[in-house]
């Protein structure tokens, strides 16, 4: 009677608590939509001028808490800022302006205070400083091409003032070439097993590397009005401001907070919920990186505006390829050219339509089907920026070159109640020994096996690929049978199954890339290769050594548990 009266209590107090935390959420349509300007983060160039000649540079750059204000109507935030100071640190954080062939180096540091701001789940892979002293960060340079110890390998973290490091700590001060080909990047947390809730915090950040005289001639949309970034990623929030992040998990006897994909209905455009930015009737190039833990956008102008597509994640393309929308996962980074001048209307919002999760989940709504608007100037103008016909073409992948055949099969585990658990790449935890040890200076081919229900984004540090083809599995079923007991994708006859339907590549998705998304059912055979491609020369750093790198599904929450795996490169 007494124990029952208390499991009674117990149940009361839960569900108060649960309740209390759900009235306590932020309905998003209370949020006005296109109140705030679009802000522009503040640049950091990563040179310094030296009697008209650029010279390498030392940053210094802290992760701060600090509060900001994501909209008019909601109160300032709790957050984790990447700055210079205090003062000038934002979300995202400042965009550090490189030049190619000059070297920038940073000293990334931490300044956080030992509590988090977001629940973390001990139970999966995950940083454990050993004094509980702080909040364990270490940052990736995504996209970068430099040596292992500069590319914040996950188990090379640190807490607030080098207190506590993890296993793979190696040095205090970043080091990044900037020899590899003009493009787009962007910095963000990779600390094991708090990805996902330290980017959720605010740590990410647009890095640019520019080279003049190759894209000067382009005549592309330039300068700091007509070249912008846009950081796009989704948040929940409650009604006191802060970020929410459930913190029950899916099954929470076996994880008590983690949950397979984070996704939040407030989308957050360069730190400001659903912005508004005027522009002129002219070209203007965006930059735009979704910085989103697992939401896929597939972004499309309301009054039929083109994307003109002149980059993909890490190069350009050979030549402009015209789109009516675009197709984002996670991490990666559409770049794209929009001409005001041909809009009908004097207002063009930027939109999205794809399902969470992607690509079978829920369709979007009015909140998080939003992104931005545009008011357009009403007076014609003479425009002076072009998209050239010719872009810059690199040598086109050539597979007879591969010296290498890999198969990597994604799999996801779940418990008795069919929740997903885990996900591990070749059934094997980020811990077990490398397997994937390419030689430097070499291309191979890898077949990437989705055997699970999404759509996984692949990433690759240091190497880029191009994708050869995705080829449909026909008797799914038998062939993952064969998988989950044999994990040999050869033994299993992976020749007999991969004869179903083909999807064709993207034309905007053709070139060289850094991360892809991995369609489900499918085997997308890509070609990696371990050196620059703009040239034949070989790194201008040595890339073997430890930690070596890493490749990863870059839906930060399934990277947490822990769909990675080390990726050393051998002479
Ligand atoms: C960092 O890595 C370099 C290159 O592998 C190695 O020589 C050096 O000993 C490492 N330093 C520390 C502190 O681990
Ligand atoms: C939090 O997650 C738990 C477990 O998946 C779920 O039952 C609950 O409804 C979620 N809470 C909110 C507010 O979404
Ligand atoms: C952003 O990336 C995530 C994770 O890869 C993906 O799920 C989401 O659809 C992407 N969003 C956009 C707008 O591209
Ligand atoms: C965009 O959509 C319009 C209207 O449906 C169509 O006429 C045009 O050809 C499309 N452009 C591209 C590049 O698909
Ligand atoms: C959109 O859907 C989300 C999630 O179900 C909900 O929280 C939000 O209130 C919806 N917004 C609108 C405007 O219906
Ligand atoms: C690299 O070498 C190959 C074979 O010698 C040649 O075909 C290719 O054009 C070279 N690429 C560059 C960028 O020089
Ligand atoms: C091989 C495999 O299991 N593929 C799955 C990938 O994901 C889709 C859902 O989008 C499933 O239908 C496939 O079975
Ligand atoms: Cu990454």
């Amino acid at each position: 009677m007494r124990t029952n009266l208390l499991f009674h209590l117990l149940v009361l107090v839960l569900v108060g608590k649960l309740s209390a935390e759900e009235d306590g959420l932020l309905n998003p349509s209370r949020l006005r939509m296109f109140v705030d300007e679009l802000p522009d983060m503040p640049k950091i160039p990563g040179f310094r001028m030296v009697k008209a000649s650029p010279k390498p540079k030392l940053l210094s750059i802290g992760m701060f808490k600090k509060k900001w204000r994501f909209h008019r109507d909601l109160p300032p935030t709790p957050v984790y800022a990447y700055g210079a100071s205090l003062r000038t640190a934002t979300v995202p954080g400042p965009t550090i302006e490189a030049l190619h062939g000059v070297d920038t180096y940073v000293t990334w540091r931490n300044y956080l205070p030992p509590k988090h701001i977001l629940p973390w789940d001990p139970t999966i892979p995950t940083a454990k400083p050993a004094g509980r002293m702080g909040i364990p960060t270490v940052v990736h340079l995504h996209g970068g091409i430099h040596e292992p110890a500069s590319d914040g390998n996950s188990n090379a973290w640190f807490t607030a003032g080098f207190k506590e490091k993890g296993p793979a700590w190696n040095k205090t001060t970043y080091h990044y070439n900037n020899n590899q080909q003009p493009g787009n990047l962007w910095y963000h947390d990779h600390a094991m097993g708090l990805t996902r809730v330290n980017l959720l915090a605010g740590l990410v950040g647009a890095y640019v590397i520019r080279h003049p005289e190759v894209e000067g001639p382009l005549k592309l949309p330039a300068g700091a009005e007509f070249d912008r970034n846009l950081i796009v990623f989704d948040r929940g929030f409650r009604k006191d401001g802060s970020i929410y992040m459930n913190s029950t998990g899916n099954n929470p006897s076996i994880h008590p907070q983690w949950q397979p994909e984070y996704f939040g209905d407030v989308i957050i455009v360069n730190g400001k919920a659903w912005p508004k930015m005027t522009v002129r009737r002219r070209k203007y190039r965006f930059r735009i990186i979704n910085a989103s833990n697992a939401r896929f956008f597939r972004f499309f102008f309301t009054n039929g505006l083109e994307f003109v597509h002149v980059a993909s994640d890490s190069t350009y393309l050979g030549e402009p390829v015209v789109t009516n929308q675009t197709l984002l996962a996670p991490s990666e980074i559409a770049d794209v050219v929009v001409d005001f001048s041909k809009s009908k209307t004097d207002e063009a919002v930027l939109a999205n339509d794809a399902p969470y999760p992607y690509p079978s989940g829920d369709p979007v709504n009015e909140s998080n089907g939003k992104i931005m608007k545009f008011n357009i100037k009403k007076r014609r103008e003479f425009d002076t920026w072009q998209v050239p016909d010719k872009l810059i073409k690199y040598p086109s992948p050539d597979s007879s070159s591969a010296t290498h055949t890999r198969y990597i099969a994604m799999y996801e585990y779940t418990s008795n109640a069919d929740e997903p658990t885990h996900l591990y790449i070749n059934a094997k935890p980020y811990e077990a020994p490398a397997t994937e040890t390419p030689k430097a200076g070499t291309s191979e081919i890898w077949n990437v096996i989705n055997l699970t229900d999404d759509n996984h984004p692949m990433h690759i540090h240091l190497g880029l690929f191009t994708v050869l083809d995705q080829t449909e599995l026909v008797k799914l079923e038998e062939f993952k049978e064969c998988m989950s007991k044999k994990n040999d994708a050869v033994k299993c006859q992976i020749s007999k199954y991969a004869r179903g339907k083909k999807i064709e590549v993207a034309a905007h998705e053709k070139g060289w890339k850094n991360v892809y998304k991995m369609t489900p059912g499918y085997v997308t055979r890509i070609l990696v290769r371990f050196s620059y491609i703009h040239s034949n020369t070989s790194y201008t750093f040595d890339p073997t050594g430890m930690p070596g790198y890493v490749y990863h599904c870059h839906i930060l929450d399934h990277e947490d548990n822990a769909m990675m795996r080390p990726l050393i490169v051998m002479k």
